[in-house]
């Protein structure tokens, strides 16, 4: 540690900056590298997945990684991760410190690393190098997106210094070498950074975030020791992350609150230069997590790793269920999903050469990984089964019943498209139109029975329905298909669209059946409103996704305000920024009314603000691609409220009049 200890009262001195002769930082390689960060400032979402505050996270964890990959060549045991107060983050290790003397191409070693892309990993001689995926490489990618960035190198008895602006070198070189600032006994690398605020939707780094990828670093690490502290309150936080116990500390810490039904199973082996390690436990539980991690980096999408493990797996459980006549000989194998009902594991494998696949390069992709995971596991698990029979039994019966339950949604599901699906017309709520011209006919979803009252008067019966429903609706993220199926508001949805939905087990949604052209969800412009049109748009995009790929839901924008003058004409206002607009257009008295609900609004006025096609405003719900539309539905369907509040305030901002 470098501020800490040597120096504590060592900050960076704000505002004394030095100016620079451009002959001192720029060289003719200098330009590529201003592209490369150039083009790095311009899609930073290329580099870092997003602007919002998961991709200001991962700026940390870019750094971190590099003390990671010093600790996994043996010569880290501390890494330091603090939050200042200014706003910056401070990332040091005590680990050799980056190469700071001139490199081939003219540049310091250290420079190198921090303006050129993919850089990562190219003094790095350990066994397992992050590099080839898209993390410990993003140095650079840090730097581009930060105001300043400062690098502080301990080595050889000397402490150098460097500095950069939004990627741009703004220290000269003496005779090409860094500036040395102090001495010391020490070796190590410090790196301070300020995200820059013009490229970010927010700067302010998510403390709890940061500290559980830090833990799980420490999990993944159990010889490492990571420190972390907030110094942006009114008290300092400071937490030590260290779990000797490894992956087995992190699986019983996922399970802590939970029902676990046998001990944390863990076993590891190695073959064809890959070393595997697994921990597994099963909970009273229906649903699987299952984490892969390769050379310490989470892979997000998964990969060979995983898909060795589970093939293995499967069929060990399948044949000692058949050796234990659990399964007869009649009997079909239990899946895959079903053995690993209830289970949480982590796979952690460290590869010589890791190659990564997928949208955001987090899929590993080695075949061989497969192989050798597919092997431990088979050798390493029948071996602690065969010792341990009471597990054995117990994550057996985790399959029967999930295998169970399976068989029940397979006939839920059938029934509900045999039985149910000629019920449209029986359907006491929903008020339909005359037109059965699909192209003209629009559907209004609509929060509550007072509201849908109103609306059932206003609408224009030739072409507008309405369907009223109450209060919430399920949370279908988080229901299983039979339960989403028997509610009742979702039922009279998916039969009075008229084209099935798809899930799971084949699709069966037919989109040229639909019997709207206009889905249009109508809720209150307050907090509920909006959880009931993300609720909404959850079952839309989990069962139904066509329906909003293809461009057929809405979300109706009701007013905020009316605006009553003395003189002229009375003006609906959608938004407090249209009021603000009002304001200042607007000589002379006015009364302002301010709807708090669809249900204060007359029928006459529901049709103006609306239902009218000529004067309302819809805004229609778009998917950008799939993989977004997923985030955001986790993100609106998890437990943090803040966000989603966020992302739908956001959206009603960019309501586009319907004409
Ligand atoms: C690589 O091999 C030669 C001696 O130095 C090794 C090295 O680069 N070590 C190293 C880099 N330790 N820590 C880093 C590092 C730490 C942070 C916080 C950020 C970055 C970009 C690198």
């Amino acid at each position: 540690m470098i501020s800490r200890k040597n120096n504590p009262e060592s900050g960076f001195k704000k505002g004394k900056k030095k100016v620079m002769s451009d002959k001192n930082t720029y060289d003719a390689s200098s330009i590529t590298v201003l592209e490369g960060l150039e083009a790095v400032r311009k899609r930073p979402g290329m580099y870092i997945g997003s602007v919002s505050t998961k991709g200001l996270n991962h700026l940390i964890y870019e750094i971190v990684d590099n003390s990671v990959d010093e600790h996994l060549a043996g010569f880290c045991s501390h890494i330091y991760v603090t939050l200042e107060k200014d706003g910056s983050a401070t990332v040091s290790d005590n680990g050799r410190g980056i190469p700071v003397e001139m490199h081939e191409k003219g540049m310091s070693a250290e420079r190198l690393v921090f303006t050129t892309l993919h850089a990562g990993g190219k003094f790095d001689d350990s066994a397992y190098k992050t590099s080839g995926g898209l993390h410990g490489v993003g140095s650079s990618v840090v730097n581009a997106l930060s105001t300043f960035l400062t690098v502080r190198v301990k080595k050889g008895g000397y402490i150098y210094e460097d500095k950069y602006e939004r990627g741009v070198p703004v220290i000269p070189l003496q005779d090409g070498l860094l500036p040395v600032v102090g001495k010391t006994k020490e070796t190590g690398t410090e790196i301070n950074f300020l995200p820059d605020d013009t490229i970010f939707d927010r700067t302010r780094f998510k403390g709890s975030e940061v500290m559980s990828r830090l833990h799980e670093t420490a999990y993944l690490n159990p010889e490492l020791t990571i420190e972390f502290e907030d110094r942006r309150g009114e008290e300092v936080e400071h937490t030590t992350f260290h779990e000797p116990e490894g992956i087995r500390g992190f699986i019983k810490d996922m399970n802590k609150s939970k029902d676990a039904i046998h001990d944390v199973i863990y076993f590891s082996g190695e073959s064809e230069g890959v070393a595997v390690e697994v921990a597994f436990q099963y909970v009273n539980e229906f649903h699987e997590n299952v984490l892969g991690f390769c050379n310490n980096i989470y892979n997000a999408e998964g990969g060979t790793h995983l898909t060795g493990f589970k093939t293995m797996f499967t069929t060990v459980i399948n044949n000692y269920a058949r050796q234990l006549n659990v399964l007869k000989e009649k009997d079909p194998n239990f899946t895959g999903a079903d053995v690993r009902n209830g289970m949480t594991a982590v796979v952690s494998i460290k590869h010589p050469d890791p190659r990564f696949e997928g949208q955001t390069k987090t899929k590993l992709d080695n075949q061989d990984a497969a192989k050798v995971v597919s092997k431990v596991t088979g050798d390493e698990i029948v071996r602690y089964f065969d010792r341990n029979l009471e597990a054995l039994k117990n994550i057996i019966g985790c399959a029967e019943k999930a295998a169970k339950i399976r068989k029940t949604e397979e006939k839920a599901k059938t029934n509900l498209l045999t039985k149910q699906k000629y019920s449209f017309d029986s359907n006491g709520k929903l008020a339909n139109c005359e037109s059965k011209d699909a192209s003209k006919c629009e559907i209004f979803i609509v929060e509550g029975d007072s509201a849908g009252g109103s609306a059932k008067t206003a609408r224009n019966r030739a072409y507008q329905a309405i369907l009223p429903i109450r209060g919430k609706i399920l949370n279908v993220e988080k229901a299983s298909i039979d339960k989403v199926l028997a509610n009742a508001e979702i039922k009279t949805m998916i039969n009075a669209f008229g084209c099935g939905f798809s899930e799971g087990y084949g699709n069966d949604f037919d989109i040229t059946k639909l019997r709207y052209n206009k889905i249009i969800i109508m809720a209150d412009a307050d907090v509920d409103g909006a959880h009931i049109s993300t609720l909404l748009l959850t079952l839309f995009y989990r069962f139904m996704p066509e329906l909003i790929s293809e461009g057929h839901v809405y979300i109706a924008m009701p007013p905020l305000y009316k605006a009553m003058p003395s003189k002229g004409k009375e003006e609906y206002l959608y938004d407090d920024k249209a009021l603000e607009k009002y304001r200042k257009r607007h000589k002379g008295p006015f009364t302002l009314q301010r709807y708090k609900g669809l249900g204060e609004m007359d029928a006459q006025q529901l049709w103006e603000t609306t239902l009218d096609p000529e004067t309302r405003i819809l805004k229609q719900v778009e998917i950008e691609d799939s993989r977004l539309a997923s985030q955001i539905t986790e993100m609106l369907m998890g437990t943090d409220v803040p966000p989603r509040k966020a992302f739908i305030y956001e959206r009603a901002n960019e309501a586009i009049l319907d004409v």
